[in-house]
């Protein structure tokens, strides 16, 4: 909002703090971009165009990792980066539309579009944080269960080599291996905010551990002393092992639930455990900054770090239709977009947009948006000091 003393617009304070962003990056792919593709033909007159496009324009030119940011091939070489884009593309926990595991590839090709330079955000992405494009995880199709074993020692590498993990999906089941490969290394209890129209906490969906079910295995089912096991309705005596023994159900907040789409069984495991629900309604009356107040204060109290997983049907299918179980009636665009910068203030221990699926998608809207949550959320963490390394990039003069 404009200053109210100075009426000064954040957008005039904004240019001018990127006008203190130093633009070495820019300038480092110019001369690649020269020296790999060449120089242009005589009749160019803007010389830092090359023969050959090797950078980021133009948009739509070229073979692009996420954001066209440095592919890390050798994943040993990942600890040299603050963020890598993981793609999982996996769908076989998909219990409606497939598509899923086309998800992390679209998210890559709509990303071209940006280069990481936000006014609004007040923050040059490409400058301050050091972002690389991880490539996929080798997922098992018709294999659930050693495809979460894949992705959990995967995200695991990567986030133990000190890199913030951003994990494309894929379906939501990927929720469990992928808070599975974080949390285990973090000495205290993690949060996680999870922004869905579906509750997603049933034990199995059709005999298996499908997309309708990862904050049952995520979340532990021994946070509640004195509860009463055998009255519930899935009263199965080793509900008391389950779970991550540091994701307390009491710090996994479930923002935006709604529809017709009930699942009457992991509503029955959220009551139980005691997770808390935020539905659309509560959202709608609350507002976007109250409710992602009160989320921050649930999933970090008594907590070392927060995972923030975002399923893309959480926004109104209007806007995002490219998704396997739509369900009208969520977030607006910019209510999603708000929602995340604000959850993103007090830092994340990893990140994952799940359940983008390009074949029901219509010019790429929700592929974007997906590109979108992922952008605000690094901005937002870059811009408060939780990654990259803002300070260096400040002009010295
Ligand atoms: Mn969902």
């Amino acid at each position: 909002m404009p200053d109210k003393i100075t009426g000064e617009l954040r957008g005039s304070r904004n240019l001018k703090r990127l006008e203190g962003i130093s633009q070495t990056r820019q300038q480092e792919e110019i001369a690649r971009g020269l020296e790999l593709g060449l120089e242009a033909a005589d009749s160019i007159h803007d010389r830092t165009i090359s023969l050959f496009s090797r950078g980021h324009q133009p948009a739509f030119a070229g073979i692009n990792t996420f954001m066209k940011a440095p592919y890390c091939e050798d994943i040993r070489k990942v600890g040299e980066y603050e963020a890598a884009y993981v793609g999982i593309p996996f769908d076989t926990g998909t219990t409606y539309r497939p598509g899923a595991r086309f998800g992390p590839q679209a998210v890559r090709q709509i990303s071209a579009l940006y280069d990481g330079y936000s006014v609004d955000g007040a923050v040059d992405i490409q400058e301050e944080l050091d972002l690389c494009d991880a490539g996929d995880i080798f997922v098992i199709p018709g294999n659930i269960e050693k495809t979460f074993d894949q992705v959990s020692k995967a995200v695991s590498y990567i986030y133990t080599a000190g890199v913030f993990p951003i994990l494309m999906g894929g379906d939501h089941s990927l929720g469990y291996p992928n808070v599975r490969g974080i949390a285990p290394h973090i000495d205290g209890n993690v949060g996680i905010i999870h922004i869905d129209r579906h509750i997603d906490m049933q034990e199995m969906d059709m005999d298996e551990r499908m997309h309708t079910t990862p904050w049952f295995w995520t979340s532990n089912g021994h946070g509640h002393e004195g509860r009463d096991v055998s009255t519930s309705h899935h009263s199965h005596s080793h509900m008391h092992d389950v779970g991550l023994s540091n994701c307390p159900p009491k710090n996994l907040v479930q923002m935006g639930i709604g529809g017709w789409y009930g699942s009457r069984p992991g509503s029955a495991i959220a009551r139980e455990r005691g997770s808390s629900v935020m539905t659309m309604t509560d959202i709608e009356e609350l507002g976007i900054k109250k409710a992602a107040e009160m989320a921050l204060d649930l999933a970090w109290k008594n907590a070392k770090a927060v995972y923030l997983s975002f399923d893309i049907d959480s926004i109104d299918p209007g806007f995002a239709p490219g998704t396997g179980s739509p369900e009208p009636g969520g977030l607006m665009p910019r209510e999603a977009l708000e929602l995340v910068r604000l959850i993103a203030r007090e830092g994340l221990c990893g990140m994952e947009v799940v359940e983008v699926a390009p074949p029901y998608d219509v010019n790429q809207n929700t592929s974007q948006l997906a590109c979108r949550i992922v952008l605000d959320v690094l901005g937002t963490l870059t811009t408060e000091g939780k990654l990259g390394h803002r300070a260096r990039c400040l002009h010295q003069d």
